[in-house]
């Protein structure tokens, strides 16, 4: 079997000192380094959003970052800026191996649209192209590890159990944001989806 690691969203705007830091989440770089060397293909995604995107709360009058707001495809958490395209938040932390990288896939690029998963937007609907790229190469396995465990790495790791691939998501080299209880919340979900955790 073929497998995939796929290291979500690792980050400078999602480790300390970033506009959406998630704590410890520089923590993980070394681990993933690591790993990487024991799969068949490694896939970085990268959060890369348009300046006024539609998931930051500065594109809402009167709205707060962890706010919600309704969107034509449902709920959505306001976000402050970050990932913007081309900003230093946008790049990878700078510890993370992208020399073992055999693709690079970026997500939230769409105005209107945000994109947790890295196989699907927000509307559940429109592709990111992920799918038929590991699909061609012949991968039916992943490890997914990276940032953050309770929206990005939990949406990816639904999508492809939803997509018929075997999925686990190796804990410790994910950090969270658990805002209200949404770390609880991933962890049962995934595990009702079908998602191994380790
Ligand atoms: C993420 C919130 C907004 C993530 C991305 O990578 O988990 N979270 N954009
Ligand atoms: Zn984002």
């Amino acid at each position: 079997m073929t497998q995939a690691l796929i290291v979500i969203d690792v980050q400078n705007d999602f480790c300390p000192n970033g506009a959406l830091a998630v704590a410890g989440g520089d923590g993980i770089v070394a681990g993933i380094n690591t790993l990487m060397k024991d799969f068949d293909a490694v896939v970085l995604t990268q959060d890369w959003h348009p300046p006024g995107h539609s998931s930051f709360a500065s594109s809402h009058d009167g709205k707060a970052p962890y706010e919600m707001t309704k969107m034509p495809y449902g709920d959505q958490v306001l976000w402050p800026d970050h990932c913007i395209i081309g900003s230093n938040g946008a790049q990878f932390h700078k510890g993370l191996d992208q020399d073992q990288a055999d693709m690079i896939i970026r997500k939230g690029y769409n105005l209107a649209i945000d994109s947790y998963s890295a196989f699907f937007e927000n509307d559940q609907t429109t592709p990111t192209g992920l799918e038929g790229y590991l699909h061609t190469r012949g991968i039916s396995k992943l490890v997914m590890v990276g940032l953050a465990t309770d929206f990005c790495v939990k949406f990816s790791a639904m999508d492809a159990a939803k997509l018929g691939f075997d999925v686990t998501v190796n804990i410790d080299l994910c950090r969270a944001i658990d805002m209200n209880g949404s770390l609880g919340a991933a962890i049962k979900d995934m595990n009702a989806a079908g998602v191994k955790i380790v």
